[in-house]
């Protein structure tokens, strides 16, 4: 028996690859996490630092809560079952009036796991709407196999490679997932998916958290995730610790080897120069 979604939610994801608006913070947690997201922007900023850190629930006690917040949790596991793994998670932000953009892709492009049964949890903490740059989606794209993508590495695109799919997307067919502050969308990992620049005045914020069963391998080399429900019979991953405080001193020798194998597995071949430490996205 499904724990929050309705059937009707379950069976559009199934057909769509694709359910939306869920709300799952309060107006209070938005601006609580909001807070925290612009004084840690605001930190990286006088340090010259420009990127929030990698799987930053490793990092940032506030994050390791919003990854395991139940509301998330009941939702996700009603589409991939009670044992679940966080595996990675990445802000998109858009400024106003900037052409940071997403080019359409499919998540799984570079992510090395043996099955597509991954969900994206996008949550925003802003409104994001056509206006501000949402995310775009061809439904039913989903069911398709592993699309040929090239890299492009354009300046402006939020994706690691600017991977983009190398076949015609039917931009006629795509539907717009309009989110207010506290609402989330859940995608699958195949499905074709983009988001504009923002030609608004409004930030957009979203923060993408990818969960996945246990029983998924990582084919690509040694792994960690984060086990934030139920019990864990597989041990594809090494787990996770949680942070104790905000980047926590006792954690940091395991958050370096993670993010050490964390690049191996998903930079097999970066670009030269590139700095890819934002992401597998
Ligand atoms: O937030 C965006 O604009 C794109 C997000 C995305 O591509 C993803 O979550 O997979």
């Amino acid at each position: 028996m499904a724990k929050t979604l309705t059937q009707v939610q379950i069976e559009r994801y199934n057909q769509t690859g694709c359910i939306y608006p869920i709300r799952v913070l309060s107006d209070d947690d938005v601006n609580e996490y909001r807070t925290q997201l612009d004084g840690l922007q605001a930190l990286n900023a006088a340090g010259g630092r420009q990127s929030i850190p990698h799987k930053p629930y490793l990092q940032l006690t506030w994050l390791a809560e919003l990854v395991r917040n139940p509301r998330i949790l009941d939702a996700v596991e009603d589409l991939i079952g009670e044992d679940i793994l966080c595996w990675n998670a990445n802000f998109f932000i858009k400024e106003g009036r900037t052409p940071a953009h997403v080019t359409w892709h499919q998540d799984s492009t570079y992510f090395g796991l043996s099955s597509a049964d991954v969900v994206t949890a996008w949550i925003a903490l802003t409104d994001s709407v056509e206006a501000n740059g949402a995310m775009q989606f061809i439904p039913g794209s989903h069911v398709l196999d592993q699309l040929p993508h090239r890299e492009t590495f354009g300046a402006d695109n939020l994706l690691s490679r600017g991977q983009e799919i190398m076949v015609d997307v039917d931009k006629a067919k795509s539907d717009t997932i309009s989110l207010k502050a506290g609402e989330m969308s859940l995608h699958h990992c195949r499905l074709v998916h983009n988001s504009p620049p923002n030609a608004s005045e409004h930030r957009r914020v979203g923060l993408a958290v990818r969960y996945i069963p246990t029983s998924i391998k990582q084919t690509l080399g040694e792994d960690s995730a984060t086990l934030v429900r139920g019990q864990d019979r597989y041990h594809h991953f090494s787990l996770e610790p949680r942070p104790a405080r905000d980047f926590d001193p006792d954690v940091s020798e395991s958050y370096r080897k993670i993010m050490a194998n964390n690049a191996k597995a998903l930079y097999r071949a970066p670009a030269a120069g590139r700095d890819v430490s934002g992401g597998e996205r």
